[in-house]
């Protein structure tokens, strides 16, 4: 069966209902390749019409990537839980001594990559509590147990949070930490750390943790010296719309400025054993397609948007293909800090199940490396 594509409807139909919406404004920019500014940022996240701003970013998605759905196989390791920071929606993070926390050697690390030799695993995600005590050399031997487990895999490895510490601790220059994360096998940065990159925000729900300023210099520094990295944005916990929309703003500066970055990842936050649980509750499904969606349409200078499934679950981030998303994320294997939080969803899953969420929505899977080099034409 053909799938209804309302990429392809009629011009003047999507005119249409874009102008019954009152975002025929916006539309123009977006048709014409203007940016949008910071108040049409609002606009989209407050109007009620959400079908309109999904039928935009599909259009500008598929202009991009056709019916191309981008996804990995890849394995996460979370090598130490322990953490200095105090975040209020972090369910992962443990205190030196507690009983829950952990901290792998490099041999264990290494273990963890070996254990999935038999997959053909492109890519180690790994992401971890910011120890207190753990040395520079710790870092740099992680990486490179990785790379002795799998010699062949990318590791994407290291939040904002952790290379700012890494470069405090090191006693080294910037540039000389970099190279020896390069010589030891450091391929790409994830997106994590970067909340909502807003004062309020970061005040009210991680104070102790590296500023906005702070997360946005050190991916400067990283895309300066050469790596490419991803962009997260922590919803649907305090942040208020204009905070969310300052956010995106933020990243496509530095994105003009650096163009270091691959990907936009809205991550929807999960409540449960975090200081927020009383406050919060799970993201809704319109929350979840809005945020991708006003992700697509303000972030011009990003090639991708990612719906990151364990967090947005599968359902959403299914549903999301059609809302400006192009990527799914991987496999993953292992997650801890979503799990943590009281995801529901799987801790892996098989690229045959993946294949189906993008068929079955009307897509065409195409398996990639972290770079999004295009590893066959489909799974
Ligand atoms: O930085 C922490 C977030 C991030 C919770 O770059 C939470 O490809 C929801 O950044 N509910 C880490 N989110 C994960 C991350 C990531 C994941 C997948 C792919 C990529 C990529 C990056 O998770 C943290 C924080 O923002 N987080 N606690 C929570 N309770």
């Amino acid at each position: 069966m053909q799938n209804f594509d309302y990429a392809h409807l009629d011009d003047s139909l999507a005119q249409k209902l874009i102008d019954r919406a009152g975002l025929g404004e916006i539309n123009r920019k977006v048709r014409n390749g203007e940016r949008l500014s910071f108040d049409d940022g609002v606009t989209l996240y407050k109007t009620p019409h959400l079908a309109a701003v999904g039928l935009m970013a599909h259009r500008v998605r598929t202009e991009k990537h056709g019916k191309k759905v981008f996804f990995n196989i890849n394995q996460h390791v979370n090598y130490t839980n322990i953490c200095m920071h105090s975040c209020k929606f972090c369910a992962f993070a443990a205190k030196e001594g507690e009983e829950r926390g952990y901290l792998m050697t490099p041999e264990i690390v290494e273990q963890k990559v070996r254990e999935q030799l038999h997959r053909p695993v492109t890519e180690v995600h790994m992401v971890a509590g910011i120890h207190p005590t753990m040395t520079y050399d710790y870092y740099i031997d992680v990486v490179k147990a990785a790379k002795r487990g799998r010699p062949d895999i990318h590791v994407k490895a290291f939040t904002m949070v952790e290379i700012d510490h890494m470069l405090k601790i090191s006693g080294k220059s910037d540039d000389e930490v970099f190279q020896d994360l390069r010589d030891a096998g450091l391929g790409s940065c994830p997106g994590g750390g970067a909340e909502v990159l807003v004062d309020r925000v970061h005040k009210a729900v991680f104070r102790d943790k590296q500023s906005p300023d702070g997360w946005i210099e050190t991916a400067r520094k990283v895309q300066k010296a050469g790596f490419n990295m991803n962009a997260t944005m922590l919803y649907g916990h305090i942040e208020r719309v204009e905070e969310r929309v300052t956010h995106l703003m933020r990243l496509r500066e530095l994105q003009d400025e650096c163009g270091g970055f691959m990907a936009y990842i809205p991550l929807a936050f999960w409540p449960y054993h975090t200081d927020l649980e009383n406050f919060g509750h799970e993201t809704t499904g319109h929350l979840d397609q809005r945020s991708i969606a006003v992700g697509r349409l303000m972030l011009d200078n990003f090639p991708h948007i990612k719906a990151y499934w364990v967090m947005l679950t599968q359902q959403s981030a299914q549903t999301a293909l059609s809302f400006g998303a192009n990527d799914i994320d991987g496999t993953v294997t292992e997650e801890k800090i979503t799990h943590e939080a009281g995801t529901t969803e799987p801790q892996v899953l098989r690229v045959d199940q993946i294949d189906n969420l993008i068929r079955e929505a009307g897509y065409e899977p195409v398996q990639r490396t972290t770079v999004y080099e295009e590893i066959g034409a489909e799974a």
